[in-house]
């Protein structure tokens, strides 16, 4: 039985799960009923910890909703083979809209997907080994890790301690398997004693997300993270972790009890405790988290009230060793590096932005063809990065010149030659798949940098990099609460603006203008851009710059 926290009612997501722990619901026969062209809410619940999104096309509701379906892939470090590659290139074209959505947690999505073609498209994946299970739901997501290949060996380490959390912190259900590989539908009252041995009955109360990362770089925004491990390095030899818990984006307008929170960092434990210290937090979610609210249910909130003290503590107990003190870390810096570069085995790597993440032909640019024709002409390490685009790794001297050409014969740079400004950018899908949008973000912040470009240009200032991130709601997918500037969908062509991001991805921004209208946008954005390049000091970043004086005006209201 559930605790209730507060005598407050548990959320409907908490009874669903309670009564169904093997999160089966009907999906089965709904997949297997060919009149049936959804599933219903209750089972969409369900979906999500399958990977699974139902949605509808938001284009089109005004002639009644068109439901789709939308598949994310669970991709440990963002790592594809060659092979791996393929069969999600394959899945996009024949069951999706014919792109690949490259998230911002290393993974990919299919988007479009319409009932007929979902049991298909979840088979494929999992006869390829690969798998979508816990890519959404109330478990731990996606785990994160740097993509960049790595300058010295002990980097490795860290790939390795990645891939092996991720496998160990996955749910037990047996419905996955029943569901989409062999197609049954499990009969509950077989399965009613379900206890995942971590998860217990009724998971965690929210979502939970773990991130890698290997200081100076910051490129998996390691602070937003629920759960977080800084790699340590003395003498050339990974010692361990500094741990960082209680980090998370999503907010609701108007709701001062949701915020985005940096996450603390707690303290240093050694390689070897690193699943044992994962899971403590994890549980220390499971059983202190918010299940009467779910806007309020994230791990940030239990230490943002509970504190760090009483973290660590019950940490510490559930554990039954201390952490030690952290250890001394510095990040410097986030996003990818474009372009060819030299690995540390002679080999090379290729970074390519990919712009708001989306692998897609266009007339000019066919970069899905591209890929695809490089992968299957050298058999190419596809990675994807935290800032939603992808490197190709492991290349061959003798194999430069072919991708070159490739890339060219289809319009792909490989030379970074984008605007500084641009390849620093992430955008949310919002519209018209996301059924929490209140505004565009995907198909409106392309145009928008175009307008920011000009800007730039006409005060001489084309080669500033400022990191630009877009959402159309509060939620935080493409994490705008830490970048230079942020924008946040409010309406339909209107948003908040952020400031006051840093480079290093160590300061959360705060909001300076409200309901910016599209069409107020030059003068608004002009006016900072002016005041950045008569006021900033030599070298100052425009992050810097905002979190230096446009704060100061914050506070004065
Ligand atoms: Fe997200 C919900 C897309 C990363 C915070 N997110 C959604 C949904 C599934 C909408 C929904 O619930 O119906 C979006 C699907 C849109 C679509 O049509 O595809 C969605 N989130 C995404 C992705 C694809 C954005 C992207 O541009 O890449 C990212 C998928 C990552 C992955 O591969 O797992 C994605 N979402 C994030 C991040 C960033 C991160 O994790 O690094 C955040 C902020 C960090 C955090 O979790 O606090 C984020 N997504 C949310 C929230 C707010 C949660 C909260 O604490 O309140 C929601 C809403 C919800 O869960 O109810 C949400
Ligand atoms: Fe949807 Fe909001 Fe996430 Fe964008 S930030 S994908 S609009 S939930």
């Amino acid at each position: 039985m559930i605790k209730e926290n507060e005598s407050k009612p548990l959320s409907h997501n908490e009874v669903l799960k309670e009564a169904d722990p093997i999160l089966a619901g009907e999906l089965a026969s709904t997949l297997l009923n060919p009149e049936a062209d959804r599933f219903s809410n209750d089972d969409g619940q369900f979906l999500k910890f399958h990977g699974i999104y139902q949605q509808d096309d938001r284009d089109l509701r005004k002639t009644g909703k068109k439901f789709m379906f939308m598949i994310r892939g669970r991709i440990a470090s963002g790592i594809l083979t060659a092979d791996q590659y393929r069969v999600y290139d394959d899945l996009a074209t024949q069951y999706a809209n014919n792109t690949l959505r490259l998230t911002s947690r290393q993974s990919i999505q299919f988007h479009g997907v319409v009932k007929s073609g979902l049991g298909p498209l979840m088979k494929s994946i999992n006869d390829a080994l690969m798998t979508t299970l816990a890519a959404c739901g109330d478990v731990n997501r996606n785990v994160m890790a740097p993509p960049t290949p790595v300058t010295e060996s002990w980097m490795e380490e860290v790939h390795a301690d990645s891939q092996c959390l991720s496998d160990a912190l996955l749910p037990t259900t047996p419905s996955y398997n029943a569901i989409w590989v062999e197609g049954v539908q499990l009969n509950l009252t077989d399965h009613q004693g379900h206890d995942d041995p971590l998860y217990g009955k009724t998971y965690l109360p929210r979502k939970f997300k773990t991130a890698f990362a290997v200081p100076p770089l910051n490129d998996v925004d390691l602070f937003t993270n629920c759960l977080g491990f800084i790699a340590i390095e003395e003498e050339g030899k990974l010692v361990g972790y500094n741990l960082t818990a209680g980090g998370g984006l999503g907010m609701s307008h108007n709701n001062p009890n949701t915020y985005p929170r940096k996450a603390d960092v707690i303290g240093f434990l050694k390689r070897d405790q690193v699943e044992a210290v994962a899971k403590a937090v994890l549980t220390v979610h499971r059983d202190f988290g918010d299940r009467t609210d779910r806007k309020h249910a994230r791990l940030k909130y239990v230490l943002e009230e509970k504190g760090v003290a009483w973290f660590r503590r019950e940490l510490e107990s559930r554990l039954g060793f201390a952490l030690e003190d952290p250890r001394p870390y510095r990040f410097e810096r986030q996003g990818d590096r474009f372009g060819w570069h030299q690995q540390a085995d002679g080999r090379s790597f290729l970074g390519l932005f990919v712009e708001t993440g989306r692998i897609k032909d266009t007339d000019e640019i066919r970069l899905k063809s591209a890929l695809r024709k490089v992968v299957d002409t050298y058999d190419t390490q596809v990675r994807l990065t935290p800032s939603q685009n992808v490197i190709l790794v492991n290349i061959l001297p003798e194999q430069v010149e072919g991708i070159d050409q490739i890339l060219k014969e289809h319009g792909v740079s490989t030379t970074h030659e984008k605007s500084p400004i641009r390849s620093a950018t992430m955008a949310c899908p919002a519209l018209p798949t996301c059924g929490l949008a209140l505004a565009e973000s995907e198909r409106y912040l392309p145009g928008l940098i175009d307008r920011v470009e000009g800007l730039l240009q006409s005060r001489g200032m084309d080669r500033e990099e400022i990191i630009v991130r877009m959402t159309g709601c509060p939620n935080g997918c493409a994490r705008p609460y830490m970048a230079e500037l942020g924008f946040v969908g409010r309406a339909p062509r209107k948003y908040n603006v952020y400031v006051g991001g840093n480079e290093s991805g160590t300061r959360l921004n705060r909001v300076y203008l409200e309901s910016v209208k599209d069409e107020d946008m030059e003068s608004v954005l002009g006016g900072m851009l002016d005041r950045f390049k008569e006021g900033r000091q030599e070298g100052e970043r425009f992050g810097d710059w905002s979190a230096r004086v446009l704060w100061e005006e914050i506070k004065e209201g």
